[in-house]
């Protein structure tokens, strides 16, 4: 397996489409061009982004089969999922968390991350550069 699964919750299909202030002005399309960019060779990234719970856990489950690590930005759901925390133990490589924006200057209930309890790796506030550490560290990992 030599696929990094790039896992995107609720609302990031708006990325560079509202919001530039938070969020700046790429899409989701320049998060998976810039993943692949970075990636080691062998390996190869497939981004996806839901705005419903399920089907996240459904994709971690998937990766349990066909994906060598993960990056997952959940949104929203960082906040309040404890079933994305739940699928993310029953994955065994490397889970890097995401988050844009810098999370720990912004409201307080962004603080708490459900995900950070199962992450290898978090990194927020470095915009879509985020993503990319997250791919070379799966890299480094694997
Ligand atoms: O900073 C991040 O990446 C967040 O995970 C983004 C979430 C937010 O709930 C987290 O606290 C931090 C929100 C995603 C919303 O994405 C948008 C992108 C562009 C325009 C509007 C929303």
């Amino acid at each position: 397996m030599n696929t990094i699964y790039i896992l995107n919750g609720p609302n990031l299909n708006l990325l560079g489409k509202r919001q530039p202030e938070i969020y700046g002005s790429e899409t989701l399309d320049d998060v998976e061009t810039l993943c692949r960019s970075v990636c080691a060779d062998g390996f190869d990234v497939k981004l996806m982004q839901s705005n419903n719970e399920g089907q996240l856990v459904d994709w971690i489950h998937d990766a349990r089969h066909e994906a060598c690590g993960i990056v997952i930005n959940p949104g929203a759901y960082t906040h309040t999922s404890i079933a994305i925390l739940d699928a993310l133990h029953t994955f065994e490589g490397p889970v890097m968390e995401v988050h844009i924006s810098q999370v720990h200057k912004r409201e307080a209930f962004r603080h708490h991350s459900y995900v950070s309890m199962r992450a290898d790796g978090v990194i927020a506030g470095l915009g879509l550069e985020g993503y990319a550490a997250g791919v070379r560290r799966i890299c480094q990992l694997v």
